[in-house]
């Protein structure tokens, strides 16, 4: 038990990884915190930061956004980019509330070269020399932009396969599964660390998140982080009608991605909200290790500010004999 316990794989089949999040929930809840307490400090758990640098008005389609330009319904300001002094300003703002990590993210299709990217490496810039993570979300990139990431000092480069293969052609038409995996190549071949994972609730199938798993846990090295999302289902978009997911579908994806992806920050992501302190806590147990903090995601808000304080204080040591 103890090496499989220590076995890092790269080569999980679609059935093991199914079967896998088919296991009693308890079993498997418990395989996993054997697993994540042999790689991680149980009590560790990153606080990483979300701003949106650049809203809406986004060429793609991707089902699940709001800030797609395909879905007029929605009701969302668009913004252009922000000024990197301004974006600073409030990463210096985050870590002082006792983010580590500051995450942004721009609502582009892909990175054109000039003035607007030269801000947003002034951003990274900004944020590594308040001594935080930094890490952006832009869409697509080529290998000589992964490089100039880099070279500003970015910690990790978020760029989601959101679900399986067999799925991916009902959520989004305008990119496809393989430009994602070559995106995530640059990256990769810059030094970059990856934050890749996905969203459950879009009405996929349990093969399909085994599948996503799969794909995820296939890479070499696993991705650093993994971000876990629930369907936020906004109004205007084509999944607005999708049923929220259960504490027990959240647990049972966190699980299993924590025991095929040993070494990886598995992060409780968009959709986090709808759960009590009680259920983010098994979470926590199954090996979650990551949340998204501050009182908005992106468009979208967040578990309060407030609500995390209490529950890490809940979670953390008593005081007195
Ligand atoms: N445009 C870039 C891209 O797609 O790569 C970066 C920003 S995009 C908003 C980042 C991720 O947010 C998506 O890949 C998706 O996984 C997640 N996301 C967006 N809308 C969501 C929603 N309504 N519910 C859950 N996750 C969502
Ligand atoms: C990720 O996987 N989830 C975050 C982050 N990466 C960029 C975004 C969640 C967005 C939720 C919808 C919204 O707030 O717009
Ligand atoms: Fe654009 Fe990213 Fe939203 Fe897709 S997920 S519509 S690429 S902002």
């Amino acid at each position: 038990m103890l090496d499989q316990l220590n076995d890092i794989r790269s080569d999980w089949t679609v059935d093991e990884v199914e079967a896998l999040m088919r296991l009693p929930l308890l079993e498997l809840v418990s395989r996993a915190n054997m697993v994540h307490r042999a790689h991680h400090d149980p009590d560790d758990i990153q606080k990483a930061s979300l701003l949106s640098i650049k809203t809406g008005a986004c060429p793609e389609d991707c089902a699940y956004c709001p800030q797609s330009a395909h879905h007029k319904e929605v009701e969302l300001d668009r913004e252009k980019l922000m000024n990197p002094a301004h974006v600073v300003s409030l990463a210096k703002r985050a870590q002082q509330a006792g983010a580590e990590r500051f995450c942004m993210g721009a609502a582009w299709r892909q990175v054109r070269d000039g003035e607007e990217f030269d801000n947003v490496l002034s951003m990274v810039r900004g944020v590594r020399d308040l001594g935080m993570e930094a890490c952006v979300t832009l869409g697509m990139l080529k290998p000589h932009q992964a490089e100039a990431l880099a070279q500003a000092g970015l910690t990790a480069y978020n760029h989601n396969l959101d679900t399986s293969p067999e799925f991916y052609g009902k959520i989004i038409t305008t990119r496809t599964y393989q430009d994602r995996l070559e995106t995530l190549a640059h990256c990769r071949d810059a030094g970059l660390d990856l934050c890749c994972g996905g969203i459950i609730g879009m009405g996929e199938s349990l093969r399909d998140r085994a599948s996503m798993l799969q794909v995820l846990a296939g890479f070499d090295p696993h991705p650093e982080s993994v971000p876990v999302n629930a369907l936020v289902p906004v109004e205007g978009t084509p999944l607005e009608g999708q049923q929220k997911v259960t504490a027990f579908d959240l647990l049972r994806m966190v699980a299993t991605a924590r025991i095929v992806m040993p070494k990886t920050r598995v992060r409780l992501s968009a959709g986090r909200s709808d759960f009590s302190p009680a259920e983010q806590a098994l979470c926590f147990l199954a090996g979650a290790n990551s949340v998204f903090y501050g009182d908005v995601l992106l468009t979208t808000p967040n578990a309060g500010t407030g609500d995390d304080v209490d529950m890490f204080a809940a979670l953390g040591a008593l005081d007195g004999a």
